[in-house]
């Protein structure tokens, strides 16, 4: 006869194997079925993540989204311990900001912000055209045949009307752009850079009083928002046809989680990662 005890301790030990089995099974097929076709993105073109340990979980969902549709990118790592929570994909890690999740609007968040900027500068100097994207980010196919590349800067719709015009806008978001290298888009993005430090406001601020300042002859091309939707823009309209969705609009972790898991795209594991670090502690 099995007591009630040992019969729990198998029941959790099946279990544990169950899971091992199953992540086991999810990494082999990742590694063996290889995107279909070749992706849009030139060897000039680099997808640049900044990510702190707050966000770890987010980017390693990112990350492997682009691997699976054979878009390489480059993470760094903004603290000690965001290697470790992305095996393999961290290339550069430089330490400048606090390792917890970072709330929007906090002076955390400036530092970050600038941290971010720094890193995509960096490869704009060195003649790279920079995709950058947020960490709470999903991608579900290349988007890098949707970018213009007879502008300066294709950036993401960051304003919250419904189904807006795809034209220079007030409210362009600074968690998603494409900009190509050019002494215009270098010194547009060393001057964002040099106001976030001045007057202390984050990227998406400076990145917008600069262009509606007018000191800066930029092309602008706004990324189609049903094809590029904003968290807002997909929450109030049913899209099929997207490339990539931004889930901003909606804060703290759990709220960012529950809008990327709609997609399928955010893999379980992550999130369940994500809310095991969540448990706990408040997050609005
Ligand atoms: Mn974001």
């Amino acid at each position: 006869m099995i007591i009630p005890e040992t019969r729990a301790r198998l029941r959790r030990l099946r279990l544990a194997m169950l899971g091992t089995a199953k992540s086991l099974l999810g990494s082999l097929r990742r590694r063996v079925v290889p995107s279909m076709r070749p992706s849009g993105q030139r060897p000039d073109d680099v997808v640049v993540l900044a990510v702190n340990t707050g966000m770890a979980d987010f980017a390693r969902n990112l990350v492997r989204n682009l691997d699976e549709l054979g878009v390489r990118s480059i993470v760094y790592g903004l603290d000690r311990g965001v290697a470790e929570r992305i095996p393999g994909s961290v290339t550069h890690s430089d330490v400048t900001a606090s390792p917890g999740f970072v709330e929007f609007d906090t002076a955390d968040f400036g530092a970050l912000q600038r941290s971010k900027l720094s890193a995509a500068l960096s490869h704009l100097r060195s003649g790279e055209n920079v995709l950058f994207l947020d960490a709470d980010v999903v991608v579900k196919r290349d988007p890098f045949p949707e970018l213009r590349r007879d502008v300066d800067l294709n950036i993401q719709y960051g304003a919250t009307e419904d189904l807006p015009p795809t034209r220079p806008f007030h409210n362009m978001c600074a968690g998603v752009w494409y900009a190509r290298s050019s002494p215009k888009t270098i010194a547009f993005f060393d001057d964002a850079f040099a106001l976030m430090e001045r007057d202390g406001v984050d990227d998406q601020t400076a990145i917008n009083r600069l262009y509606w300042q007018g000191d800066h002859e930029l092309d602008i091309a706004i990324l189609d928002p049903q094809l590029f939707p904003n968290g807002h823009v997909w929450t109030h309209n049913s899209l099929d046809d997207w490339v990539l969705l931004h889930a901003n609009h909606v804060i703290g972790r759990a709220a960012k989680i529950e809008m990327l898991e709609t997609t399928g795209l955010f893999s379980t594991d992550s999130a369940a990662t994500v809310r095991r670090s969540c448990s706990g502690r408040r997050y609005r």
